[in-house]
């Protein structure tokens, strides 16, 4: 790999603390996988013995402000990045002390102090992670540069194209290091793995990448400690295939009986760590006293971490249900909107222009944040929302991104861990189902897993809802889809008041939030207040009173529930219409008082009937006010078929103004 010019790096670390890194490593691994398969350690175990040249190799040359994402097998990365032993044992533990608090386990670990910012379970899942660090390093105008390691495995996952290509288009300060141990699980890596090398698929993306001898400390340091100046000077990504060798089986449970005896002993002859002791005392750099000195010193701090782990009691039942969201959701915060607005205190708006005036103030007040999304700058977003925003806020502020729904998603949750603010577009609803592993394993989770460690203060905007005839793949409404995971808010408004406050609350939030606008919303008007307001999360309205039954309704199903209560009024029945306004939380408190005093309720959603919200809310009601209905709770929902094209076939699928009226009806005409 050639360096065009040179940035000063801090000097190698001397041969004798390199070996101790890796002898440590070895040490650790040894003994947890032992009390793993004891059945002392809960979970699984994935022993990185024989791999430890490569975590001390990419870390050796790293700064303490460098970061590092890993995989499932990730305790090496961790303790040659400067992870604490006691506190990564206790991890194994599940007890209180350790890094994650017992909630994250031997997959799930981060210590953002010494720049490691997790571990990972999902193949391929923290490379977008990475990748957004990445972005987030390089906004801050930071010198600093990101380790991504993952496997051969993962290098198979979509996530690792996404993210290559993304680095490679804005030179991002990211290191990929694929540790290529010859095997994912039980599957050989040359039966699924095309092309010349790993290596070479840094080609396609035109970065630049090498191939070294993951088992050679000194080879993968040096071109490591290359890349690292390649990165920060050039600012271009670099991918280096760290090529070594999985000592022992894939996990705890694995016998390790589909490999050959006689390659594994081959592998034997190469092992890093005897291969570097050996090197050292050769070369005289070491003497064995001061190495048998390093061993000691290493041996002792395992002892003294694993008699500590031993003292420590278990973790405490309640802590189970605390750190899932880094800002509360707070039932007594004060809510502007439920006052109506005073005369000349509004003006009158669409709903896609009162969301981009919260875009607008928020980028005004707080340079964090930026867009991104896929045709946002000129086109501004498929639905226009932000359109002419390019002319005030520049490229800086909006980025066009691939067409990498996944990688949108990650790089904002790796961006956002990095200390800026992303805010997300993804295009039609329909397609965030390509973003699910990002949003609810990674994006939903980092808070909890990592123990509140960090932060994930990101938006994703996304327009839902059919009425168009867009067929199948651009119809559907996934609002209530993304309820059923903790760790997101999901906010669904209903007019462009609400979009505006409620915006505004998920641009100061410090958890990741779903902003689901409705495309039959966008150029609906309303009144929007000329003092800007923040409106909480979690808070439904009562849009309209009424004595005889509670329609509680969400985003556009609010505009059509208005007008089937109209048209039941003119029978003498008058309902009382919720605005759910967003669905996580569910202001489930709201609407049970409500139908209380109606004694009936009928909830509306678009998002299918079954296991719909409509489902989690009657459930809720009758648990908090059972003894007060005198009706059946019934729901109104899409029928539970893909969302068909022809509009009369979308309308017998769909919400109505007449279904609702009809189920209304129904609901009182079994009142007891
Ligand atoms: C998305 C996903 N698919 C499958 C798995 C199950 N799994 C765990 S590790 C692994 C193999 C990963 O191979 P590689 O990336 O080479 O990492 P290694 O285990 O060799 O370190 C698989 C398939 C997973 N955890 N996540
Ligand atoms: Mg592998």
């Amino acid at each position: 790999m050639t360096v065009r010019r040179t940035v000063i790096l801090p000097p190698v670390p001397p041969p004798l603390q390199l070996y101790e890194r890796m002898y440590k490593i070895r040490i650790f691994e040894s003994r947890m996988e032992e009390e793993a398969k004891a059945g002392r350690l809960p979970g699984t175990f994935h022993s990185s013995v024989g791999q430890e040249a490569v975590a001390v190799g990419a870390c050796g040359s790293l700064r303490p402000h460098d970061l590092v994402v890993s995989t499932h097998r990730g305790h090496g990365h961790f303790l040659a990045k400067g992870g604490d032993v006691f506190k990564l044992m206790a991890e194994l533990y599940g007890r209180a002390e350790g890094y994650s608090g017992g909630k994250g386990g031997t997959q799930h670990v981060a210590g953002p102090e010494c720049g490691f910012m997790g571990s990972n379970g999902i193949t391929g899942g923290g490379i977008p992670v990475a990748t957004g660090l990445g972005l987030a390093l390089k906004r801050q105008g930071r010198e600093n540069v990101v380790i991504s390691f993952f496997g051969d495995g993962a290098a198979n996952q979509g996530t690792f194209h996404e993210s290559l290509n993304m680095a490679a288009i804005w030179k991002l300060p990211v290191i990929y290091v694929c540790e290529n141990n010859g095997w994912g699980m039980s599957t050989a890596v040359k039966d699924v793995t095309a092309g010349v090398n790993i290596a070479h698929r840094g080609e396609a993306y035109g970065i630049l990448y090498q191939r070294v001898d993951g088992n050679d400390l000194e080879e993968v340091l040096e071109q490591i400690r290359a890349g690292i100046q390649m990165v920060l000077n050039e600012q271009a990504p670099v991918l280096i295939e760290a090529v070594t060798w999985r000592v022992r089986g894939h996990s705890r449970s694995d016998q390790n009986l589909y490999r050959s005896k006689d390659v594994e002993a081959e592998w034997a002859q190469r092992d890093p760590l005897a291969r570097y002791r050996t090197k050292l005392l050769k070369t005289g750099r070491a003497t064995e006293q001061e190495l048998t000195a390093c061993e000691k010193r290493s041996d002792e701090e395992l002892a003294d971490a694993y008699a500590r782990c031993q003292t420590l009691a278990p973790v405490a039942p309640e802590t189970a249900v605390t750190k899932v969201y880094a800002t509360p959701a707070e039932a007594d915060a004060p809510d502007p909107s439920q006052e109506p607005l005073k005369d000349g205190a509004w003006e009158e708006k669409p709903y896609w222009q009162a969301i981009q005036e919260a875009l607008r103030e928020a980028m005004d007040k707080d340079p964090r944040i930026f867009l991104f999304g896929e045709d946002i700058c000129e086109y501004g977003g498929c639905f226009k929302v932000t359109r002419g925003m390019l002319e005030t806020y520049g490229k800086e502020r909006l980025i066009n991104t691939p067409v990498s729904e996944a990688g949108i998603v990650g790089l904002c949750t790796g961006a956002a861990m990095g200390g800026v603010r992303p805010v997300g577009e993804i295009m039609f609803m329909d397609f965030i189902l390509l973003t699910l592993d990002q949003l609810l394993n990674h994006a939903a989770k980092f808070h909890y897993i990592y123990n509140g460690q960090v932060k994930i203060p990101m938006v994703i905007r996304t327009p839902m809802g059919g009425y168009r005839g867009y067929g199948a793949t651009h119809s559907q409404c996934l609002d209530a889809l993304l309820t059923h995971l903790p760790g997101l808010r999901v906010v669904t408004p209903s007019n462009a008041r609400d979009a505006k406050g409620l915006l505004a609350t998920c641009l100061t939030e410090n958890n990741p939030v779903v902003f689901v606008e409705h495309k039959a919303l966008y150029i609906t008007k309303g009144p929007v207040p000329k003092e800007s307001e923040k409106i909480p999360l979690g808070k439904a309205k009562i849009v309209r009173t009424g004595k005889d039954i509670t329609i509680a309704a969400n985003s556009y199903m609010v505009l059509l529930s208005l007008q089937a209560a109209e048209i039941l009024a003119k029978d003498g029945i008058e309902a009382e219409v919720v605005d759910m306004r967003c669905l996580a939380p569910l202001d489930r408190k709201t609407v049970a008082e409500s139908a209380a005093r109606t004694q009936a309720l009928v909830t509306v959603e678009e998002s299918h009937f079954t296991g719909g919200w409509g489902a989690e809310l009657t459930a809720s009601v009758q648990e908090l006010a059972f003894g007060y209905l005198d009706a059946p709770i019934l729901r109104v929902a899409a029928a539970d078929v893909p969302i068909p094209a022809a509009p009369e076939l979308e309308r017998a699928v769909l919400p109505s103004v007449d279904k609702i009226v009809a189920t209304v009806r129904k609901a009182l005409e079994a009142r007891g």
